[in-house]
């Protein structure tokens, strides 16, 4: 994994250099070398990661709630794992807010918001996701890839497992043996890693352009300064305060799932990676890893969260818009439940932005200000976000482990 992450890590510069030159050729050719080379490669890659994706979340969620001593745990760690996400994403949101009021990146009339046009894709209603957990039709919700939908699934056969026991014992090997198969298969297409990393870096920056990065730099700066105040204080409190753990331990044994969350921009399709990492180089139980890191990559979403607090503040600064503090209030409120609704993909977070804009009054055309840099932005943000499910399942597992430790010395 290590000699891996040097590979990604050395495509992503190649990638950046390159794309910081991609720069100075006539957009024709960009576009050519985009369209042709850059994300065939880039989408090929993604395709084959997120290909794994819901058989791997399908057969970890089931085995890990069969191995589970009783539903009662299940009940426990679920308790924990919805209580860390949402103290943690509200955390997130007022980091994002007072960040971008401590550094006001949007000046009105710096912007040419006249010829700013957007149109934002609808997102779920947040009651309709609410109900639509449990599914109608199972197979339409693989086929669908609702992440959601297949944990529900997941859950009701592991309990079943667990309650026949013996009975399907043969159905329960069979599991194992698919678990065995994917993660063979999750090795090979990550061979493919470095060049979808080096291939979508590459095109993200050409596409930004310098003078785009240049706009939106204090944009910029505050949500990393954002991400990198919530990665480094509020993730390593947990680990050390809750967890008492070593954060140094585990953001060194999580990287490599960083690197990928990075390069694919895609929570749900680094779930085979973030899942593997966590269990093998953090020791999390794969019966706590299997739950909490997919339901995690679809409701929790921390560094999505803060993009939405900073652009909402931009967003309003820009058209010169004062934002009273019930607004505020609903933006909190606003984003953590949209980011219950949306599956870990590519772009997800600018769906969920529209929802807080509309929700305060806020022109929702003025994410096409912010659209050129988004790319780069999604990047950062979703290996945040992958980061607080591990931080939520190393905690939770190793509260069950001292849960369990007790119990045996009782
Ligand atoms: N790309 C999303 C994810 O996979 C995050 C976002 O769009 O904000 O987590």
């Amino acid at each position: 994994m290590q000699n891996l992450t040097k590979k990604i890590l050395i495509a992503l510069v190649l990638g950046v250099i390159v794309g910081l030159i991609l720069n100075f050729v006539p957009d024709n050719v960009f576009g050519a070398l985009d369209t042709y080379f850059l994300n065939p490669i880039g989408q090929i890659f993604l395709n084959l990661i997120t290909m794994l994706v819901v058989p791997i979340v399908f057969i970890s969620i089931a085995l890990g709630t069969a191995s589970l001593k009783d539903p009662v745990q299940l009940g426990r760690i679920g308790g924990k794992t919805i209580g860390f996400y949402l103290i943690t994403t509200t955390i997130a949101l007022v980091i994002g807010l007072g960040l971008a009021y401590l550094i006001q990146p949007g000046q009105e009339g710096a912007f040419n918001t006249e010829s700013a046009n957007y149109e934002a894709e609808e997102a779920p209603p947040i009651m309709d996701t609410l109900l639509n957990i449990i599914p109608d039709n199972p197979v339409s919700a693989m086929a669908n890839a609702d992440m959601l939908q297949i944990i529900a699934i997941a859950i009701f056969f592991g309990i079943a497992l667990a309650k026949l026991g013996d009975k399907t014992a043969g159905l329960y090997k069979l599991l194992e043996q698919g678990n065995e198969v994917m993660m063979f298969l999750v090795n090979v297409v990550m061979y493919t890693a470095p060049y979808g990393a080096f291939a979508l870096i590459a095109s993200a920056i050409g596409d930004a352009g310098v003078e785009g990065l240049q706009q939106m730099l204090m944009y910029m700066i505050t949500i990393i300064l954002a991400l990198l105040f919530h990665a480094l204080i509020t993730y390593s409190i947990a680990i050390k305060g809750i967890g008492k753990a070593s954060p140094i331990h585990f953001y060194k044994n999580f990287f490599p799932a960083m690197t990928v969350a990075f390069s694919t921009s895609s929570s749900s399709g680094t779930l085979p990676v973030s899942m593997r990492t966590a269990q093998e180089r953090l020791g999390i139980s794969k019966s706590v890893s299997s739950f909490v890191q997919p339901l995690g990559a679809t409701i929790n979403m921390d560094g999505t969260a803060i993009m939405q607090a900073v652009a909402t503040v931009f967003i309003a600064q820009v058209y010169g818009m004062d934002l009273s503090f019930s607004q505020l209030v609903m933006v909190v409120l606003t984003a953590t439940l949209a980011s219950i609704g949306t599956a870990g993909v590519p772009g997800v977070g600018l769906i969920m932005l529209s929802m807080v804009l509309q929700q305060v009054g806020l022109p929702v055309e003025g994410i096409a200000l912010i659209l050129g840099v988004d790319r780069l932005l999604d990047m950062l943000r979703t290996a945040l976000n992958i980061t607080g499910d591990a931080t939520c399942a190393y905690i939770v597992d190793r509260s069950e482990q001292k849960k369990n430790e007790a119990a045996e010395t009782t």
